[in-house]
């Protein structure tokens, strides 16, 4: 998969080199291109930014230098196109869903703002064209968009084949498709068998797998029902009793 991402501050992105993902770089699963805004600047100053028309405060991504910068990205393969995706406090939430959409992608292309956002007119010009998504990583503000990248970047690039080993799968994850969906993974242990007086759950001991796996869905609908009643809520009763009648 190819990643390119337009940032005036490209620099954010020195943790991709590192663990999973910089090892999935290393091994050519994931090729990144990291690009500095400023570069399509026309003035001395490199101006990316101008005041709101209609008034109200902080300042807003000029069109021009977003424009440059993206038809730039487009001329490195343009027998292709790039999903490209605009991170953004008021776009529709990141979910798993859409970590495993992206990650059938074979390119993405992500423009990190800063200030109040871009100009909406270059997401129009390009959403005319591919598609665009305007994407949020959670209900909070950031200070710009290139955590907000990293976020996604990590959650899609352990999806891709290769990057996980067998030592840790998707297929049990939280939110993952089937038995996991809209689930929360339950508690976890490892040795020793007792620590400071708390000891691991002795069904986990006891080498009766059916057991287990029952004790660990219950478990997990224990935490969802605590931590995110509405997952709960939202759970298809069909699957639920299909995961459940089998075990
Ligand atoms: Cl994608 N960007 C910013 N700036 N803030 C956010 C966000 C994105 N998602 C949640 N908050």
């Amino acid at each position: 998969m190819r990643v390119d991402v337009i940032s005036i501050f490209p620099e954010y992105f020195a943790p991709l080199d590192v663990s999973l993902i910089g090892k999935a770089r290393e091994r050519g699963i994931l090729d990144v291109h990291l690009h500095q805004l400023r570069d399509w600047a026309r003035d001395v100053h490199r101006t990316v930014d101008d005041t709101p028309y209609g008034g109200g405060p902080g300042m807003v991504m000029k069109p021009e230098p977003w424009g440059e910068a993206i038809d730039a990205v487009l001329a490195a393969d343009p027998a292709a196109q790039p999903r490209i995706i605009v991170p953004t406090p008021s776009g529709v939430p990141f979910t798993q869903k859409l970590a495993m959409e992206y990650a059938a992608e074979p390119w993405l292309l992500f423009t990190p703002a800063r200030y109040e956002g871009i100009d909406s007119r270059v997401m129009a010009e390009y959403g005319a064209r591919m598609r665009v998504d305007e994407v949020s990583v959670g209900d909070y503000v950031l200070a710009g968009g290139e955590v907000a990248v990293l976020v996604m970047v990590e959650a899609v690039g352990r999806l891709l084949p290769g990057v996980l080993g067998n030592a840790h799968s998707a297929v049990d994850d939280s939110f993952a498709p089937g038995a996991m969906e809209n689930l929360l993974e339950g508690p976890v242990y490892t040795k020793p068998p007792e620590w400071r007086g708390h000891e691991v759950p002795e069904i986990l001991l006891s080498g009766h797998h059916g057991k287990i796996a029952r004790w660990r869905r219950d478990e997990a609908l224990r935490r969802t029902a605590r931590n995110r009643l509405e997952l709960l809520a939202a759970l298809d009763p069909e699957t639920l009793d299909k995961h459940d009648r089998k075990l």
